[in-house]
């Protein structure tokens, strides 16, 4: 006689409430250990305290990144069997190029080994010495290579990207009147292109609006400036603007991408985030004549231009990937796989940039450590109490990624002083994320002791990734062989 008391699946409903769960299962596992304390001590001191310098044998949950380190389904698997390993013109090639025109919209697309060799070839080819890029907030490797080319950087983000605390659900958005302004005193001819990224990965993941987009596309086409998108976590954004946007509600994630891409000239991506891929990138353009020039320099700087720096097996997984990215229930366990992680260490009372944002949570390491200066490296030494604490390895995004302004040799100073929990896709379980949230609120709780850094080596490009550190003693005051103001980080300092 059945049980009708007994209603498999909807157990939660009795606890008011109902869990969702990742649209995919395990089928192959790679064991992880956990160094013991003496271990770790030995390994980041090894590390010069930087997580960038630890071997992964030496790390237990890694959060470094969400680049190149998602896991690939047996669906891309099965696509790295069908390579086709010619020189010239591989059936993979092909595959790609349709996936991208078809789900991005571009007519034009260059395969690149990643995303920074997308932004070599845009910058090389789009700017002229002396020109201005502005764009919502910097990102390291896309600053680096607009300087390369003589360009210079301009943060055209809202306010609201700047503080950790406000709520702004588009907190991505680019201030038109600061673009304006800027147009206004430099000329639109001296504007090499606007440069808009979606998420917004040093703003803690933060979104873009359509309607900002929309808005930003319109003031271009007014002044003949083109708009480029780095679509390197559009898919992620696309998910906030489903969820957030008036008019977005029950929309597929597909439809909003491919809308979203509509309102920029072209796109690049580092096919390492939300293509789902271990490596990979591409560029595409709308613009006949710019996609000849960047035709031509490819096979320069990556390789032929229908591989780009990528076997022909990188391509076909691309391709799935790409499709697979796209999937409303695959998206929703993502974003919701930080969210959770996020909403933890909220309700522990821990101080995390809200609202959480798309690949990662970031901690708040001026909160964390108010008795820190910015030279003592903030966010640098919160990476490494974590690791030390637990074996979890987090990234800096403070004054040691932000580097050097190339005209003064002063650092730069960013308002915010983050260090990054990333969340891989497809990798970790929510019992990591128990142990990440348990580790983290471990170092909270232990945040008055921790005396900061000292940086004694420095690399000339992208220092966060070679840097070295040492520990400063209890009591020793940081100190900063460049200017800028310490002032302004002290008096911001929550
Ligand atoms: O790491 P690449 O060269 O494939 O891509 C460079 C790159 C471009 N744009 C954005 C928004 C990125 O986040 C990005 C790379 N991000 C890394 C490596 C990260 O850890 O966030």
């Amino acid at each position: 006689m059945p049980d009708d008391t007994f209603v498999p699946h909807t157990m939660g409903q009795q606890f008011g409430r109902r869990s969702w769960a990742e649209p995919w299962k395990i089928k192959m596992v790679e064991p992880i250990r956990q160094l013991d304390r003496a271990g770790r001590e030995r390994a980041i001191r090894e590390a010069g305290y930087n997580t960038f310098l630890l071997r992964s044998d030496d790390v237990y949950i890694d959060l470094l990144t969400d680049s190149g380190t998602n896991a690939m389904s047996d669906r891309q698997w099965a696509a790295i069997m069908l390579g086709d390993e010619a020189y010239a013109g591989s059936r993979n090639f092909y595959h790609l190029e349709g996936a991208i025109q078809r789900r991005f919209g571009y007519r034009y697309v260059v395969p690149t080994h990643q995303g920074r060799g997308a932004e070599h070839l845009i910058s090389r080819t789009a700017i002229k010495p002396g020109q201005w890029v502005p764009g919502n907030m910097y990102f390291t490797t896309t600053r680096l290579h607009q300087e390369l080319a003589g360009g210079t950087f301009v943060d055209v983000i809202i306010d609201e990207a700047h503080d950790p605390t406000s709520l702004h659900p588009f907190k991505g958005d680019m201030d038109l009147a600061k673009l304006e302004a800027l147009i206004a005193r430099v000329g639109p001819e001296q504007i090499a292109y606007v440069s808009l990224a979606a998420t917004v990965n040093m703003a803690g993941g933060q979104p873009v609006s359509m309607a900002n987009a929309r808005a930003v596309s319109e003031l271009c086409q007014r002044h003949g400036i083109r708009l480029f998108l780095d679509a390197t976590r559009v898919v992620e954004n696309a998910f906030f603007i489903e969820e957030r946007e008036p008019g977005f509600a029950g929309r597929s994630v597909a439809s909003i991408v491919h809308e979203f891409c509509s309102h920029a000239d072209g796109a690049w991506m580092s096919a390492k985030k939300d293509g789902l891929v271990n490596i990979g990138g591409w560029l595409a353009v709308n613009d006949e004549e710019l996609f000849e020039e960047l035709r031509n320099l490819v096979v320069v700087f990556e390789g032929l231009h229908t591989y780009g720096g990528l076997a022909g097996r990188d391509m076909e997984a691309l391709a799935v990937g790409i499709e697979e990215s796209l999937e409303d229930a695959y998206i929703r366990a993502r974003v919701g796989q930080v969210r959770y992680l996020g909403e933890l260490l909220t309700d522990w009372g821990v101080a995390i940039v809200q609202p959480v944002g798309g690949h990662a949570v970031f901690l708040d390491a001026r909160r964390f450590y108010p008795h820190l200066p910015q030279d003592a490296f903030p966010a640098q030494t919160l990476a490494a109490e974590l690791y030390l604490d637990s074996g979890v390895r987090a990234m800096e995004r403070g004054i040691a990624s932000a580097g050097r302004d190339p005209k003064t040799g002063d650092h730069h100073r960013p308002k915010l002083e983050l260090t990054r929990l990333t969340i891989p896709r497809r990798v970790y379980t929510q019992a990591h994320m128990d142990v990440v949230a348990e580790s983290v609120k471990a170092v909270w709780d232990a945040r008055e002791s921790a005396t900061g850094l000292r940086m004694v080596y420095e690399p000339k490009y992208l220092r966060f990734f070679q840097a070295k550190f040492e520990p400063l003693a209890a009591g020793e005051t940081a100190t900063s062989e460049a200017g800028g103001s310490e002032a302004a980080y002290s008096s911001s300092r929550g």
